[in-house]
């Protein structure tokens, strides 16, 4: 069985964490699957969104402590090299959204993973937790980028530094994921938002991701100059012309992802 399950429908490439009796816990060979599961959406222009859960009753546990490859004495920044910067820039660099449909408790690697993504659902009894400082560990999967951006720098580094669980309601309320919701509303908030994202201008979406992370860290004349560049590309798409069609028409738009 693999330890990442995907499946294609309907623009909707869904990528569930599989190994629910470890938590979905990351050894190297989740971690390859998960790196060629959004190599996969990059590749395939019939995907437009990735739904990216867990099985079971987390949506991931990190790091699996037990694998022999992590032991302590063992090279983690060759592990992280291999298996964990990987999945991270494979995430950041899809010209595609990511819609992190987050079950249950996300720790370490596995909290990272979910905030590595574009838009986040929680379900109420979900929670995060950046752990790696209860075991001598600094966040990495991005956590030391995307935390200050997401919780703000007090909050990232108390996070971080106490390694305390926080509930998914206080992320929210916190400003670091888009919603959370009740545990029994969370299939079908996110299966709509997941269509929602499969029908969208996906090149527009792309170009978003791509403008807002690099725009994080540039300058406002660096952020005019790009969005620029992008908006000359997006105009020569087939998107803009249907969206202005059907906006001069006044009917829905249907995009075609190009
Ligand atoms: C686990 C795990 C787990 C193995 C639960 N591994 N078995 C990168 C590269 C190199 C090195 C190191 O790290 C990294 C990045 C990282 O991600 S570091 C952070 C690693 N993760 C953690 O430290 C989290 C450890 N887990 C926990 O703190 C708790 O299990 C959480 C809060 C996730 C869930 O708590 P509970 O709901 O109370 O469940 P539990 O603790 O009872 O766990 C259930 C089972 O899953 C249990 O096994 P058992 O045989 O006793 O039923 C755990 O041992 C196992 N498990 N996480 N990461």
């Amino acid at each position: 069985m693999s330890a990442v399950q995907v499946a294609r429908d309907a623009g909707i490439l869904r990528v569930t964490l599989n190994r629910p009796e470890k938590l979905n816990a990351i050894d190297a060979a989740l971690a390859g699957e998960l790196r060629a599961a959004f190599e996969q959406a990059a590749g395939e222009a019939n995907v437009r969104v990735v739904l990216l859960t867990g099985a079971g009753r987390a949506f991931c546990a990190g790091q699996d402590l037990a694998d022999p490859g992590v032991a302590p004495g063992s090279d983690l920044g060759a592990t992280i090299e291999r298996c964990y910067n990987p999945v991270v820039r494979a995430m950041r660099a899809l010209p595609k959204p990511i819609l992190a449909r987050v079950n249950g408790v996300a720790a370490g690697a596995g909290a990272n993973l979910a905030f590595a993504a574009d838009i986040v659902v929680a379900a109420r009894s979900a929670s995060f937790i950046e752990s790696f400082s209860r075991i001598g560990l600094l966040p990495d999967s991005g956590g030391t980028w995307m935390l200050p951006r997401l919780f703000g720098r007090a909050r990232a580094v108390a996070l971080a530094m106490l390694g305390e669980r926080i509930s998914a309601e206080q992320a929210h309320a916190w400003g670091a994921i888009w919603s959370v919701v009740d545990d029994a509303e969370l299939d079908e908030t996110c299966e709509m938002l997941a269509r929602t994202l499969a029908q969208a201008p996906t090149a527009a979406l792309g170009a978003i991701k791509t403008a807002i992370d690099a725009g994080a860290g540039s300058t406002l004349e660096a952020a005019l100059e790009r969005e620029c560049g992008l908006q000359r590309v997006l105009g020569a798409t087939g998107d803009y012309r249907e969206g202005v069609e059907a906006f001069a028409a006044k009917r829905a738009p249907q995009f075609q992802g190009r």
